[in-house]
């Protein structure tokens, strides 16, 4: 069970060629381009009350290191809330070159699989700097822009970065990214309960009740979740949603005076 009480909506910026996209189960011929200049939508997410950003360079992913760091720079210095990047990011010379930037997080994903000590290190040395992104198809960790499937499940390597100390995983069930058709919820639950890792949710969120009833999780470690293609194709009114959330999440109060029964427990981190 974690300690924390947070709940984060993360806007995602997915970066492919320098032009904002979303992919459909993350297949690189299947996008959608949303924005040619992805700093002006993450400049609207924040404008319209976002917390967090969350940046994916899949040039990057696919090719092992970044390739839109001009991009997401831009994005660093333009946005005046903390920005999260994954893609590419194998080395802790990349790491470095990121956090220099102004990146808030680093998310590493296919290095949990591929280069196990190369995580624990940036764990040790960044602790809650670094998220871990475990994308999972059918259960099982994809790797490399997902064009590859690990023979590690998703739980299993959840288990592994609890021991090393990871805090925060960005859980993806690929099947549903891009799709609109619901998060998964009780994989994610699953992941949560079965690791005690804070588990933002990825894939599938098609409206604001998807993220009320994750939001009703976050006691058992449901941390936030990513919204992509239902931000950028309409269903979601992020400042509405937002407040929903907020509204859903902060204690109750009665004429006016709040329930202490009903207080955050510990941290009494949640925010939106
Ligand atoms: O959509 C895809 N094909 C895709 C994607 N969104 N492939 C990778 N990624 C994201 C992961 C994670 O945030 O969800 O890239 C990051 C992992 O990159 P890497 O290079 O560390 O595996």
């Amino acid at each position: 069970m974690t300690l924390r009480n947070e709940f984060v909506l993360y806007p995602a910026i997915d970066i492919l060629d320098g032009k904002a996209v979303r992919l459909v189960r993350g297949d690189y011929n299947d996008k959608t381009t949303y924005a040619d200049n992805p700093a002006e939508a993450a400049l609207q997410w924040a404008g319209q009350g976002a917390s967090y950003i969350h940046v994916v360079d899949l040039d990057g992913a696919k090719e092992g290191s970044p390739k839109n760091r001009p991009v997401i720079e831009e994005i660093v210095k333009r946005v005046a809330v903390p920005v999260q990047v994954g893609g590419g990011i194998r080395s802790g010379e990349t790491l470095e070159a990121l956090f220099s930037l102004g990146v808030s997080r680093c998310i590493l994903g296919t290095a949990a699989i591929e280069t196990p000590e190369f995580v624990q290190h940036a764990l040790a040395e960044y602790g809650e700097r670094i998220a871990i992104g475990i994308d999972a198809k059918n259960g099982w960790v994809a790797v490399n822009g997902w064009l590859e499937t690990s023979s590690v499940s998703a739980i299993e390597l959840g288990r592994q970065l609890q021991d090393w100390g990871a805090t925060r995983v960005i859980f993806t069930d690929i099947a549903r990214d891009g799709t609109l058709t619901g998060p998964n919820l009780a994989a994610s639950i699953e992941l949560a309960e079965q690791t005690g890792l804070m588990v933002i949710v990825s894939g599938g969120v098609k409206e604001t009740d998807d993220l009320l009833e994750l939001a009703r999780f976050r006691q058992a470690g449901i941390a936030g979740a990513i919204v992509g293609k239902a931000l950028y194709a309409g269903n979601i009114d992020l400042r509405e949603a937002l407040n929903r959330v907020k509204q859903a999440i902060e204690p109750q109060s009665v004429d006016g005076i709040e329930d202490p029964t009903s207080k955050a427990t510990e941290g009494g981190g949640a925010s939106c």
